[in-house]
């Protein structure tokens, strides 16, 4: 079993729903037992601006599957919601990626994990602080707790809010 961190974000239809359904599809698949999930948060837009803000949050889960297969299935789950691939950084009902998978490293051309740009937003630090603050980033050397205060402490402030 491998301990993954995965992202949940959505800005179409009804976000909060579509985030929770997500983790249960994830959670009746045999092949992954959660950790934990992190609050939801409101968050602004980061990439293409007009377009209206997400809910983001992070589930921690250990699995059976390799990561190319665990991507296989975040794409089915995320198709069963309906998604549809238009735009790059384009609104979405469902987004999932892969945050972490252990300590791996991987450059291929269809999975770059650690996720290549999650130290740099807020909308991904701030859920995954809540649930593996401890965790460190396998390129970076640094804690997730540390990322995150290193990101606070810069210019680019993104807006984010905890739902309850
Ligand atoms: N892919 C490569 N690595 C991964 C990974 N670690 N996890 C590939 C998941 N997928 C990965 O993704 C494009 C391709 O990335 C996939 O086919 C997969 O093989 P996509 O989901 O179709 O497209 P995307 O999400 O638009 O592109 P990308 O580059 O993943 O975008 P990001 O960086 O994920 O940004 N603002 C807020 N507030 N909240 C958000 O959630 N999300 C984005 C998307 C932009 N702005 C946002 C948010
Ligand atoms: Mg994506």
């Amino acid at each position: 079993m491998v301990r993954a961190a995965i992202g949940l974000g959505s800005n179409q239809g009804d976000s909060v729903r579509i985030c929770r359904e997500a983790c249960e599809s994830l959670r009746n698949d045999p092949a992954v037992h959660i950790l934990g999930i992190s609050s939801f948060y409101r968050t602004e837009p980061v990439g293409v601006a007009g377009q209206d803000w997400y809910v983001n949050a992070v589930l921690l889960c250990e699995t059976s599957l390799p990561a190319l297969e665990l991507l296989q299935l975040l794409m089915r789950v995320e198709q069963s919601f309906g998604r549809v691939r238009a735009e790059r950084w384009g609104p979405r009902t469902l987004d999932l990626d892969i945050l972490f998978y252990g300590d791996t490293v991987l450059r291929l051309p269809g999975l770059r994990v650690p996720h290549p740009r999650m130290h740099e937003r807020l909308f991904v630090m701030a859920p995954l602080c809540e649930i593996a603050p401890e965790w460190i980033h396998p390129e970076l050397g640094l804690s997730v707790r540390e990322l995150l205060e290193q990101l606070l402490r810069s210019d680019h402030q993104q807006q984010i809010c905890k739902l309850d």
